[in-house]
């Protein structure tokens, strides 16, 4: 029997990607420059792969498992579920044969992020501010109770 500590309760899959781990990984994916499409290469990823210090076989197993639709590149997700695979490993988990549902689905629905043009932000906040004043008038702030 293999005894492998498991810091996850028995409830928890150990697949699933957290939203932090999420985060990291976009914010590793976006430093790779992937394309306007939103895809970076094969070598461009296993460049970065290879600094986990997995032998290139099992980057290999990881990187048919994640790359879901076989297009030879990866996607935000798709490098996500790559990264995720290759921390487990290194923790000694074994490589699942299959890509495991729960691995499959996105942690969370993101809302996208706000496009504000940076040229706007100054008049956002003095129209901020105003609408704060107009708010909280002083005089609400120096009312004395009883
Ligand atoms: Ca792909």
């Amino acid at each position: 029997m293999a005894q492998f500590p498991t810091p996850f309760g028995g409830g928890l899959d150990a697949w699933v990607i957290s939203l932090d781990e999420r985060a990291k990984h976009d914010q590793q994916f976006v430093s790779l420059a992937p394309s306007p499409a939103g895809y970076i290469t094969g070598d461009q990823a296993r460049n970065f792969f290879l600094q986990s210090g997995l032998p290139p076989p099992i980057l290999a197993q990881i990187w048919a498992l994640a790359d879901m639709n076989n297009d030879g590149k990866m996607d935000m997700h798709e490098f996500s579920i790559a990264m995720k695979l290759i921390k487990l490993k290194l923790q000694g988990h074994p490589l699942p044969p299959s890509l495991p549902p729960s691995m499959k689905q996105p942690p969370l629905t993101l809302p996208p992020p706000p496009t504000a043009p940076f040229g706007k932000g100054l008049d956002k906040g003095r129209v901020h501010l105003n609408s704060l004043e107009a708010s909280f008038p002083p005089s609400a702030l120096i009312c004395t109770a009883g």
